[in-house]
């Protein structure tokens, strides 16, 4: 039996008939599959996506952000500091603000099949990311219900995205865990789409004789699954009016971040996202920078930006251009997430992401099509660039050894933490070097470093330790 002729010609009106090559070597149940795989592919937008995507230029001349763009450490007073820290907690005590945690990405740099977020990286308490993650949550529920002085018990929604790679062993851990004392009905799992990975012409690679090559498209795919899943609608009944956004594989992060969210309200910004000074040029991190003169602030990835600018120094300060990294922690107005959803699927805008494919005739070079998560700042009528501590806030997991790995992010968390004890009085006792250890200190007592003097004023720890 033949294919069907109309489909054979729909796909021929697309280029993707090569699809069916190996039609007469499938019995009737792979054929049923193939036809299945087929009808489930949205041609007109995978060839417009592929098309736009394979033209398009990466920017070719990006223009540095000027100092002016960025709110920077040292411009803040203390009492802002209090101010918004005040302004972001009454904004959560009132059940304005969902966290949204991009958790879809494969740990293929970890050499882990577990999603990131499972990791243990070593810490005293043997804590996970994830449970990193819903601690600090739990933490700023009761400072934000504390605040409001009701005692009324603050709930923040948390929006999971997960991929076809990781949402069943996230969830299953997550119920494992019981939610690591979250309520059930606060951690709201949902899948981002896949695209089918093509060739450098935009034809469909065959994973096999009967199935489409399929990957995740990229952290963006947030914005359309939260519009598909119908999660942008759920968030406006709850009444939401900001969302943090955070990646997954970063020890240091700040869910739920009252300053940020304080800074946002009080400059009625509707997306800011946080900055750190770069480390070294070629840092494996996006860059913040303006499309043109006076352009909309974008972020140009680390796999994007020419290696010649990311090195280029500016004479008059002697430090990189590109010196504003971007560390995947973003802040939106639900209005401005629901608005630049539409405008980003219709401009179909994604990145090239070249990789080696399993196809039917062999791993073959092809291309997987990802939105970034920053492809939405240009759409903002401002963007806030926040700069933050690095040592605080940033210390990714990435690699299985060295740079940005578990042992990497472990001792970042320990020190910061052992900082936080000597600063309210604490004594560090060590038998080991100092600075290959440290202290661990809950989340569950303390969020940014407060609330320790009661419990490390006058006391000695011997470290490694945990304090809980
Ligand atoms: C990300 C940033 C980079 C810098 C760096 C800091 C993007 C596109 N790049 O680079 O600019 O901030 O982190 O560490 O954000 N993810 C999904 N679905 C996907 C792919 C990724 O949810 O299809 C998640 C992933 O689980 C993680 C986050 O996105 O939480 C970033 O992971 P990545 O490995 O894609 O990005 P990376 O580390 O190359």
């Amino acid at each position: 039996m033949l294919p069907p002729q109309a489909f054979l010609e729909r796909l021929k009106d697309f280029g993707q008939e090569h699809t069916l090559g190996r039609w007469k070597e499938l019995n009737e149940v792979e054929r049923d599959e193939l036809i299945c795989e087929l009808e489930a592919v949205d041609l007109p937008r995978v060839s417009r996506i592929a098309r736009k995507t394979l033209q398009r230029d990466s920017l070719r001349n990006p223009v540095p952000l000027a100092e002016a763009s960025v709110s920077c450490i040292e411009e803040r007073t203390a009492q802002e500091r209090e101010r918004w820290w005040g302004l972001g907690l009454k904004a959560i005590s009132e059940g304005k603000l969902a966290v949204l945690l991009l958790s879809g990405g494969q740990g293929t740099r970890l050499g882990s099949n577990d999603p990131k977020g499972c990791i243990n990286i070593g810490l005293p308490s043997g804590k996970s990311l994830f449970q990193l993650q819903a601690e600090r949550i739990l933490r700023i529920q009761k400072l934000a219900s504390n605040r409001a002085g009701s005692g009324r018990l603050v709930m923040i929604p948390w929006y999971i995205m997960t991929s076809p790679f990781t949402d069943t062993a996230t969830r299953q851990f997550f119920e494992a865990k019981k939610y690591f004392g979250l309520e059930a009905q606060q951690v709201i799992f949902f899948q981002q789409g896949t695209l089918p990975c093509v060739t450098k012409e935009g034809k469909i690679i065959m994973e096999s004789a009967c199935k489409i090559s399929r990957a995740p498209d990229g952290n963006g795919g947030v914005y359309a699954a939260l519009k598909t899943s119908g999660h942008l609608e759920d968030m406006a009944k709850r009444g939401i009016h900001y969302v943090d956004c955070f990646s997954v594989d970063n020890a240091l992060v700040r869910v739920a971040d009252p300053l940020f969210l304080g800074y946002c309200i009080d400059r009625n910004v509707s997306c800011a996202a946080k900055a750190v000074k770069k480390l070294y040029p070629q840092e494996r991190v996006g860059v913040f920078v303006r499309r043109a003169k006076n352009g909309p602030v974008a972020v140009l990835e680390y796999s994007e930006l020419d290696p010649a600018l990311a090195s280029s120094v500016n004479q008059e300060t002697g430090r990189l251009n590109f010196k504003w990294s971007n560390i995947c922690m973003q802040m939106y107005s639900l209005e401005f997430l629901a608005a630049v959803t539409d405008e980003l699927e219709q401009d179909s805008i994604y990145h090239v992401a070249e990789k080696t494919i399993p196809s039917a005739d062999g791993p073959v070079q092809g291309i997987k099509l990802e939105q970034y998560i920053f492809d939405a700042f240009p759409y903002a009528p401002s963007v806030a660039i926040f700069e933050v501590v690095r040592e605080e806030e940033f210390a990714p997991v990435k690699n299985a050894s060295g740079v940005d790995s578990p042992e990497s992010a472990r001792l970042l968390l320990l020190r910061l933490h052992m900082r936080w004890v000597v600063a309210a009085g604490g004594f560090i006792l060590h038998s080991v070097p100092l600075h290959l250890t440290g202290v661990e200190v809950s989340p569950l007592i303390s969020y940014a470093g407060e609330n320790l003097e009661e419990i490390c004023h006058g006391r000695s720890f011997h470290v490694p330790c945990e304090i809980r």
